[in-house]
């Protein structure tokens, strides 16, 4: 007896219902259960027809993904399907939720498809390395055609109702409320009308169309080189989709298994559904339970409407939320207002907002030059000056202002949140909200709690966090934080390197190819080298180069010329700066390295600070570190992040690595203690948990 399925009969019709929650993954449990709803209804000469239903939040939202790599236990889910398909009675799918991956192959096995409006399908199989392996790169083709199928198997998108209806994929939209009841009525439609089984296998018209056109397969791949390099998967699923266009459906089925086994052995979908999972952990703090109490935050004040402030003010308006922004002259607040007015804009030039919601947004913006302004504020953000005595003169002024109960965040990169904290009367209400820049894009939030913070500010941070579509994660205090304490070295390490004769050309070349969008250079002239370089008064070639007035892309290029398209061509002048530098610094130039050093003597001391970092509880967990890399810094998601790629390069063989350069640079590069104990127990930094 299924725990998962019921089974009832209304009107001569089968109706199987599986509430398997919290998404009713298409698990070892579930399969089982449908099955054996199958065979009951199978066995009752009075149904007529079947309805497969999901309890709870959603329509299967695919296989269980936490199955993967694990013993198979049967059925398969492709054996479940072709059992499925085998029914002598018609099946309507009745969908609500999310139609996902095996989720939506399931509901293509059945011979119709009704759903809710408010439904979505997708086959997101590709965010986890994968490719939809229970026939959906052959069913799909056969519904929508090859090359609205490869644009959604590609960008795993979630199609909503209205547009799988008109593509084919669903056959009719339920009242909002009444998916049983209309999918029942459906049912006996059909069964009245004496309509056909309708599989979707034996449609041809579609797919046959493309049959020996590589073309079309060619154009895409080309079209979408950018976006597809470095991942494997889409080059699978492009495959698939052709073997769809190209062989009999048994064929294309067998194909698609094969390459779907490739992935799914392979490394990149190892790290991808990692970082599944690890992007869902960060949110749990193990002494910070879910029952917490959480704040109300309705009102927000953001003091400082630069670059960072008016980006954190946009984060909140595009909720709806209300926002008083200060600024210390009505000069630096108007040019505030109108950058943000201008993002809205070209936002609206992109089709993403209509020019009502820019109006609605802008008119949620209260500007100021009076902290007083803040007063009801329910969350506080100051975004001002990255120096300790202003951030400090800032804390103070708020804390005669700010209501009770208010949250007062900083959103500080690198200072000492308890010394903030310690410039107010209420520490515990004290926590930081570090923002990425641009801060309304970038997904990462790392919420920096101090001493005293307040568990209660915690929890409504991680809540807040998700409300605004950023994926929080917890560090203490350090220098730096998480993501950019551990990346920082990264940046040392090839400011070292350059010095010591190897071309910026080259190491931006070797951190592309390991699959970041580009280099440190690249990004630094990007950025801005005066950006970059402010505060340190050490001569740099960073320093050389703003001196000369290079301030990058934006002014007479940097490490790089650039043409009017932008193409960069590594600048003699910068070259000549690196070699002034090296030779102020004593620093012989023996440009001997090869790809591999470079990797190791950039990327293995990230490793060591993500090691330091667990140590010292700064992050709790080391799937966390990957996350903050991932979603801060672009860390290749195949890779996994900075510690999932460790592991899957052998602590061992980093340990040695680190040792060795320890001993040719200098104890900066010495693996820590930890690292070392890890690898010597054979234990994974992505699974350490604090
Ligand atoms: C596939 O189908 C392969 C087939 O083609 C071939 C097979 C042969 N499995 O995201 P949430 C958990 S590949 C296991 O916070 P939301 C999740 O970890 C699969 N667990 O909720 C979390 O657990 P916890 C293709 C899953 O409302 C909880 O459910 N399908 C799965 O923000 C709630 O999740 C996908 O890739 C799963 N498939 O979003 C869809 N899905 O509470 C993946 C979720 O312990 N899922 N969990 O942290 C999603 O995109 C979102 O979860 C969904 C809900 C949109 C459904």
């Amino acid at each position: 007896m299924s725990e998962v399925m019921k089974f009832d009969v209304e009107d001569g019709i089968g109706v199987i219902t599986i509430d398997s929650p919290p998404v009713n993954a298409l698990g070892v449990n579930t399969r089982r259960g449908i099955a054996e709803g199958l065979d009951k209804a199978w066995a009752d000469k009075s149904v007529k027809a079947i309805v497969l239903i999901c309890a709870g939040r959603t329509f299967f939202a695919g296989a269980d993904i936490s199955e993967f790599g694990k013993p198979p236990q049967p059925p398969s889910l492709p054996e479940l399907l072709e059992y499925l398909e085998t029914s002598p009675v018609p099946i309507v799918a009745a969908i609500h939720g999310t139609a996902l991956g095996g989720g939506l192959e399931t509901a293509l096995h059945c011979h119709y498809r009704i759903a809710t409006p408010s439904a979505k399908a997708g086959l997101p199989e590709v965010h986890l390395g994968l490719l939809p392996g229970a026939g959906g790169t052959q069913r799909l083709p056969r519904i929508i055609g090859v090359p609205a199928a490869l644009e959604i198997i590609t960008s795993g998108r979630h199609a909503p109702a209205k547009e799988a209806l008109e593509l084919g994929v669903f056959d009719a939209l339920s009242e909002e409320g009444n998916l049983r009841g209309d999918a029942i009525a459906f049912a006996r439609k059909i069964v009245a009308e004496n309509a056909p089984l309708v599989r979707v296998r034996d449609r041809q018209d579609l797919v046959e169309e493309h049959r020996g056109n590589t073309k079309i397969f060619e154009d895409f791949r080309k079209k979408n080189a950018r976006r597809f390099r470095g991942f494997n998967a889409p080059e699978s699923i492009i495959k698939c989709i052709e073997a769809a266009a190209n062989l009999p459906y048994e064929d294309g089925v067998k194909e698609e298994r094969r390459l779907f086994t490739e992935l799914h052995d392979g490394v990149q979908s190892q790290a991808q559904r990692y970082v599944f999972f690890a992007e869902r952990q960060t949110s749990k703090i193990p002494d910070v339970p879910k029952d917490t109490p959480t704040r109300n935050v309705k009102s927000i004040g953001v003091i400082g409407a630069g670059t960072m402030g008016g980006g954190i003010a946009m984060n909140f308006l595009n909720t709806g939320a209300p926002v008083v922004l200060v600024e210390q002259t009505q000069e630096a607040l108007d040019r505030g207002i109108s950058v943000i007015r201008r993002n809205y804009e070209n936002s609206a030039k992109r089709g993403r907002l209509t020019a009502e919601q820019v109006g609605q947004r802008m008119s949620l913006i209260t500007p100021s030059t009076d902290y007083q302004d803040l007063g009801a504020s329910d969350l506080i953000i100051e975004a001002v000056f990255e120096t300790m005595e202003i951030k400090k003169d800032v804390f103070g002024k708020i804390d005669q202002i700010a209501k009770d109960g208010a949250i007062l965040a900083s959103n500080t990169s690198y200072l000492d949140l308890d010394e903030i904290a310690a410039s107010t009367n209420r520490p515990e209400d004290v926590i930081g909200l570090h923002f990425f820049s641009p801060a309304n894009v970038m997904p990462l939030l790392e919420i920096v709690r101090g001493k005293k913070t307040g568990k209660d500010l915690i929890n409504t941070a991680m809540k807040l966090a998700k409300k605004i579509g950023k994926t929080p994660v917890l560090s203490r205090v350090c220098h730096g934080f998480i993501a950019n304490r551990v990346m920082t070295v990264r940046g040392v390490q090839a400011d070292a390197m350059i010095l010591e004769g190897v071309s910026p050309e080259e190491i931006d070349r070797v951190i592309y190819e390991y699959g970041f969008a580009m280099g440190p250079f690249r990004m630094r002239d990007l950025v801005g080298l005066d950006v970059i370089g402010r505060g340190s008064n050490e001569k740099t070639v960073a320093s050389e180069l703003v001196a000369r007035d290079r301030l990058g892309q934006k002014k007479n290029g940097g490490y790089y010329d650039y043409d009017e398209n932008r193409n960069a061509t590594l600048s003699p002048i910068a070259m000549d700066i690196i070699r002034e530098v090296a030779a102020d610094k004593g620093i012989k130039q023996a440009p001997n390295a090869t790809e591999e050093d470079i990797v190791a003597r950039l990327l293995y001391p990230v490793v060591n600070e993500g090691a330091r970092i667990l140590d010292e509880g700064v992050a709790i967990r080391g799937s966390d570190i990957d996350i903050a890399c991932i979603k801060g810094y672009n860390w290749p998601v195949y890779r996994g992040g900075p510690m999932f790629w460790a592991d899957t390069v052998g602590l061992d063989r980093i340990v040695s690595k680190l040792n060795g350069l320890a001993e040719a640079y200098g104890d900066a590069f010495a693996p820590s203690p930890f690292l070392v104990k890890l690898a010597k127990e054979g234990k994974r930094l992505s699974e350490v948990s604090t």
